[in-house]
């Protein structure tokens, strides 16, 4: 395949293809991932998330550039939940991050549309395409919204969560759960009041946990702490070299279960439309001469022994 050896060679165009067969699920993204899989696993993937707004794509930006210059070869991924909403929100990334960009960095807006499951698979195989075109480490941005987050730190071998001073939903957030996730908690903004307090809230609040995150200031308007943000995720990659086969035995049981279940739904959804049992109890169903739980309870009974 001739788009595999553009792949290998890391070419853009190949690579925007091969991502794009792999996010619409087409038959030839298994036969794109058969071939690429074996060398597939070796990248360290970069979570970050937050609030909209709280400056994840400028600091990308930045910090893909600072990046390059400590010779690793960023890409970044950024999905984007309220980009079918505003319909302007993928452009804006995009724009956002031409700095990076024009230093090499290969950067991707995702859909994030449709079922969770859907997006990781996407945001998965995406990632393997990437990985098999020599970018490390890969960078995912994520709007830190509900379940979202959760699901970037599964993905994520370091998640750095960005906070802004002066926005009362911060500590909303540190309270909501994301305590457990970060590996590096930003103060993003630094350049505006109140970041002393909010860096002090984030440190009594998460600082003492046993995991003993990295808390940092940084400021893309003021370019300041991009460099040592970029110097502490160089030196976390090695350090999460070691843990990642473990968390990767995981995934890729998850992703296995994943696969087999959604095969289940799809071969058992065939089978009811023509399973006798389904009409006869759906017949009942109809009269009332039944109820839909017990009816279901059979019909389950009868597939599955
Ligand atoms: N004052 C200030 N503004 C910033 C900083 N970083 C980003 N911004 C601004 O915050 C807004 C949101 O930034 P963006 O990167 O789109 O945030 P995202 O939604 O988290 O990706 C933009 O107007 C940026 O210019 C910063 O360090 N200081
Ligand atoms: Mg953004």
């Amino acid at each position: 395949m001739e788009l595999l050896s553009d792949l290998k060679k890391g070419k853009r165009g190949a690579i925007a293809k091969a991502i794009t067969i792999v996010e619409n699920n087409q038959p030839e993204a298994r036969k794109i991932l058969k071939k690429i899989f074996k060398e597939t696993g070796t990248s360290i993937i970069i979570g970050i998330t937050g609030p909209a707004g709280a400056g994840k794509s400028s600091l990308i930006n930045k910090t893909a550039v600072a990046l390059k210059k400590l010779r690793t070869k960023p890409a970044v991924l950024a999905v984007d939940p309220t980009s079918h909403i505003t319909g302007g929100a993928i452009l804006g990334d995009r724009v956002r991050m031409t700095e990076s960009t024009d230093s090499g960095t290969y950067i991707r807006s995702i859909a994030s549309r449709g079922a969770t499951g859907a997006i990781s698979r996407s945001l998965r195989n995406s990632i393997r395409i990437l990985e098999y075109a020599g970018f490390n480490p890969i960078i995912i941005e994520s709007v830190g919204a509900g379940q979202t987050e959760v699901e970037i730190s599964n993905i994520a071998d370091i998640t750095v969560v960005v906070f802004n001073p002066h926005t009362g939903d911060s500590i909303q957030t540190i309270k909501a759960g994301l305590t457990e996730i970060g590996d590096i908690y930003l103060v993003n903004k630094s350049d505006l009041d109140g970041t002393n307090q909010l860096y002090d809230a984030v440190r009594d609040f998460i600082g003492a946990s046993e995991r003993n995150p990295v808390i940092l200031k940084t400021s893309v308007k003021k370019n300041s702490g991009i460099v040592q943000f970029a110097k502490t995720l160089k030196e976390m990659m090695a350090t999460k070299k070691k843990l990642k086969d473990k968390k990767d035995k995981e995934r890729l049981e998850t992703e296995l279960k994943d696969i087999v279940l959604n095969n289940l739904r799809e071969r058992m959804d065939e089978l009811l439309d023509t399973d006798k049992t389904f009409s006869k109890y759906l017949k009942m169903l109809l009269s009332k001469d039944i109820d839909p739980f017990e009816a279901a309870d059979k019909i389950t009974k009868s597939m599955v022994k």
